[in-house]
């Protein structure tokens, strides 16, 4: 039983909403621990075809709780790290389905990271970034440093991380950090229609992509070459991709299942 995030299946979309909203969804260890362990649940469920990750009230996830950590050095921040915050961003790559980040206010610090560890970012226009570790003399983590410049290019990162200010949905849009921005009065239903489509496409095939170009930004072409061929080999034998080229032969909508 979950504490502090809730996680709701219907549709083929898991909504996980994190759920500390009087601390603006801040991550305790409890929390870091449930997101991994609901990412676990959603890839080994056949019925959960896409993963929608929002935030409760007026804020996405604020990052740390600050108030839950002593300030200091008496912290092992390395350790506290590696043990909460390095497992459940890896396990964003590992769930080979696609994860929304519908961004409903402000995501900051660690929060942020999070979002930047989703395949595809929804914001709000009421939503905001903010890389607040420089603000409390720390430096990006959660994947800050991985994703941010490969997103947004190295100098547009260096910049957000250096400064630490506040970018808005529309700046966010501009600059490539969010896949859509849309009005705050529909932005629920806009993000779960958005998750809707994505669960009725062919699953396996996109946690393919998903594995396979993240590998890429790894690897040479030679090896991502041999890596498409290998994936290539796994999506043409499921059933979506029959049915994908029997709708096509037959002139109709195909009814992938995800198998
Ligand atoms: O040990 C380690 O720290 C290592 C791990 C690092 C991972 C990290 O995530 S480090 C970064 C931690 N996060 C931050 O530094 C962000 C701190 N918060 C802010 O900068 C601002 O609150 C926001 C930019 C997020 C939002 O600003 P604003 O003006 O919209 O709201 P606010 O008034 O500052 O905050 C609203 C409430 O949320 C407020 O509570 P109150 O006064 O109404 O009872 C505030 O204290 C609370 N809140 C916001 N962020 C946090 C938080 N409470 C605990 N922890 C927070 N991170």
């Amino acid at each position: 039983m979950y504490e502090t995030i809730l996680c709701e299946v219907s549709e083929g979309v898991a909504v996980v909403t994190l759920n500390r909203p009087d601390k603006f969804n801040a991550f305790t260890e409890r929390m870091n621990k449930e997101i991994t362990d609901v990412l676990k649940q959603a890839q080994k469920d056949e019925s959960v075809r896409c993963i929608l990750l929002t935030g409760a009230g007026r804020a996405f996830n604020a990052g740390q709780d600050l108030g839950d950590v002593a300030g200091g050095g008496e912290v092992d921040f390395g350790g506290f790290l590696r043990d909460r915050y390095n497992p459940m961003i890896l396990q964003f790559q590992k769930t080979e389905k696609p994860i929304i980040a519908a961004v409903n206010g402000v995501a900051a610090g660690a929060g942020m990271s999070v979002a930047l560890a989703c395949d595809i970012r929804l914001a709000s226009e009421k939503a905001s970034f903010v890389n607040a570790f420089v603000n409390i003399g720390l430096v990006p983590d959660s994947g800050g440093c991985y994703f941010l410049p490969r997103i947004v290019g190295l100098g547009k990162a260096l910049e957000l991380a250096m400064t630490g200010e506040k970018v808005s949905a529309a700046e966010a849009l501009r600059i490539g950090m969010v896949n859509q921005v849309y009005p705050a009065d529909t932005f629920q239903e806009e993000a779960l229609a958005y998750a809707r489509k994505l669960a009725a496409l062919p699953t396996r095939a996109i946690g393919l992509i998903k594995r396979t170009m993240n590998k890429g930004l790894d690897m040479s072409l030679e090896e991502t070459l041999n890596y498409e061929a290998y994936a290539q080999g796994i999506a043409g034998s499921t059933e979506d991709h029959k049915e994908g080229v029997t709708a096509f032969m037959e002139k109709r909508a195909p009814r992938f299942t995800g198998r």
